[in-house]
């Protein structure tokens, strides 16, 4: 019934749309070769993001993974069976090097830039499949940090190949009932030495994301003769465990026990693992788990605030193109000066995040190639909390704002909207939540003794500098120095004070 039917929004090469990421880009890239080359793979990308990668993402989403507890003839097999396109988004993510980049550093200091650029590109459309990239990163991350050597030799080269054949996934599996923002004191499971010098672990572990992955790491505590364990953080250690399967098919020392039932991020399997025995290698010193997954903790944080930008990018690149196809009292949306204030600040949200979030992937990269100097290494500790846990609150608003842009069809399942809104809910909450990481700046300048601060307030002083120049600029240089200003008094404050005081005033 009726003639009317609205154009939908068309997502366009997200790459090539992007004006803010191409001029940050041409900015920052150094030779004429290197952002060249970049240029050159991010419109590709963009454009199989566009055509085809995109409708994979939305497979995943309408055909979520389920879990096979028994095969027909009532052997236990705990089989997560994932859908096609979640397969293809593993192959495609070691063809295109999402993780690999990051490691075989072609484009030196830049190469984190260039990774976290792509995965910008391609976390909307990518089924979140972002979401085990993620923590495969941040295991690439902390085997460095220990030494790439045996046994984990293998597992390194598997995590940061480029032939899909090899490319190997990784879990973090820190969380247990009784604590995910406290592990140290709500992890019980427990590692029992064998004597050959590795372990089997025992516990249970009650979130473990996209639990199709092929290792893990994970935290126990380990048991000495007497079969007694240490309480408290300092009874930690970091384990690295291979998932696998033995000659019957059923998982070695992991009994899946079921898939979580959640609000979002659905494509990807979320499920509560029982460890029964699981065979382990320690990679930590004993107690040493909690700072030894701290590499891990900061690279998939990294990722959680590209993934939280790229949100809001995508729903205003959504937002903008159908404000050119919907009319409303007689012209386009985009004719609608409020409706394009809205546009307008979402763009201006999104700006800031994505800009302080390329600023932590540049600090990464010059860390990671041996260029930090001492105040971008304290800066780079600083933003990494404070960008996770401000970009994750930023997207969930800002997508939702988005939403509210397409009218009814914003809240309808199968425009694939709502989706976006539902998977942006979770950045806030995993890998640290907002409170907990908002303790995490507290300590860390705390025991940096301030430097982190300084090195802050340096910071800002040279970007203020940078901008002085620009007319158009003045009113926000000044608000940005009254704020600065104010920063440095409650930090001269809160010096003077007991150490408590920063604690209280969190
Ligand atoms: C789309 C992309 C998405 C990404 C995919 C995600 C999939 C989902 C994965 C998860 O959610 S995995 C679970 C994530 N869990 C968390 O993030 C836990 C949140 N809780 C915290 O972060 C707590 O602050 C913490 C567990 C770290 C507190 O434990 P403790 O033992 O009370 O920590 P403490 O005493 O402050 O620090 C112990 C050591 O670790 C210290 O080193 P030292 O002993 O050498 O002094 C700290 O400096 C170090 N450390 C702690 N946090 C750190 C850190 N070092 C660097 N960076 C940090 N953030
Ligand atoms: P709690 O620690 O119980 O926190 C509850 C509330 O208390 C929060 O609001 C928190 O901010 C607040 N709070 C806690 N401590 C303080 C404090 N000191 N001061 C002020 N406020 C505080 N974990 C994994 O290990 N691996 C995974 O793969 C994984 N995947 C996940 C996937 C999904 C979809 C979700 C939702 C979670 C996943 N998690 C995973 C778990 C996630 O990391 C934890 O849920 C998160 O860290 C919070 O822990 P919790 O649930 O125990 O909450």
């Amino acid at each position: 019934v009726g003639s009317f039917f609205q154009d939908q929004p068309v997502l366009k090469n997200p790459f090539l749309e992007d004006a803010l990421l191409r001029g940050y880009l041409k900015r920052h890239l150094p030779q004429e070769s290197c952002s060249q080359a970049v240029f050159s793979d991010l419109s590709a990308f963009g454009e199989l993001v566009a055509k085809e990668i995109d409708t994979w993402g939305r497979e995943c989403e309408l055909s979520p993974p389920r879990l096979v507890h028994f095969d027909p003839w009532g052997r236990r097999v705990d089989h997560i069976v994932t859908s096609a396109a979640w397969k293809r988004l593993k192959d495609l993510s070691a063809q295109e090097g999402l993780v690999a980049i990051g490691y075989d550093k072609s484009f030196g200091e830049w190469s984190r830039v260039y990774q976290m650029s792509k995965l910008y590109v391609f976390s909307p459309s990518s089924g979140l499949y972002t979401c085990p990239l993620a923590m495969t990163d941040g295991a690439a991350k902390v085997i460095q940090s220990v030494g790439v050597s045996p046994p984990v030799e293998e597992a390194y080269g598997r995590l940061t190949s480029r032939q899909p054949e090899c490319f190997w996934t990784s879990g973090q599996w820190m969380t247990e009932r009784q604590g995910g923002s406290d592990v140290g004191t709500g992890t019980e499971t427990v590692a029992v030495p064998q004597t050959d010098g590795s372990y089997k672990l025992h516990g249970f572990k009650w979130f473990t994301s996209a639990t199709d992955a092929d290792m893990t790491l994970t935290l126990a505590r380990v048991q000495d003769r007497s079969g007694s364990t240490t309480p408290g953080s300092r009874g930690l250690s970091l384990f690295y465990a291979e998932v696998s399967r033995d000659e019957d098919g059923r998982l070695r020392g992991i009994e899946v026990q079921r898939l979580k039932d959640k609000l979002g991020t659905r494509q990807m399997p979320t499920a509560e693992l029982l460890l029964d025995g699981l065979p382990a290698h320690r990679l930590s010193e004993e107690g040493r788990g909690v700072a030894s997954i701290a590499n891990m903790l900061t690279i998939t944080r990294i990722h959680n605030s590209v993934s939280a930008a790229a949100a809001m990018r995508r729903v205003l690149q959504l937002a903008r193109d159908y404000a050119t196809r919907r009319t409303a009292f007689g012209k386009l949306l985009k004719d609608h000066p409020l409706h394009m204030q809205t546009l307008a600040r979402m763009e201006v949200e999104t700006r800031a995040a994505f800009l302080l979030v390329m600023d932590v992937c540049r600090l990464l990269g010059r860390e990671e190639s041996g260029l930090a100097s001492q105040l971008d290494v304290h800066l780079l500790r600083l933003l990494t909390p404070v960008v996770k846990l401000y970009t994750g609150k930023q997207a969930v608003a800002v997508v939702s704002e988005g939403l509210e842009s397409f009218g009814g069809q914003g809240y309808i399942e199968d425009t694939g909207l709502p989706g976006i809104l539902r998977d942006a809910q979770v950045l806030s909450i995993w890998e640290g939540t907002t409170n907990v990481l908002s303790l995490d700046v507290l300590r860390c300048v705390a025991r940096s003794s301030g430097m982190v601060l300084h090195a802050y307030f340096a910071h800002v002083k040279s970007l203020l500098a940078g901008a002085s120049g620009v007319s158009s600029l003045a009113p926000a240089v000044k608000a940005i120095a009254g704020a600065q200003s104010e920063l440095e008094q409650f930090v001269q404050i809160a010096a003077s004070r007991p150490p408590s005081y920063l604690q209280l005033a969190a």
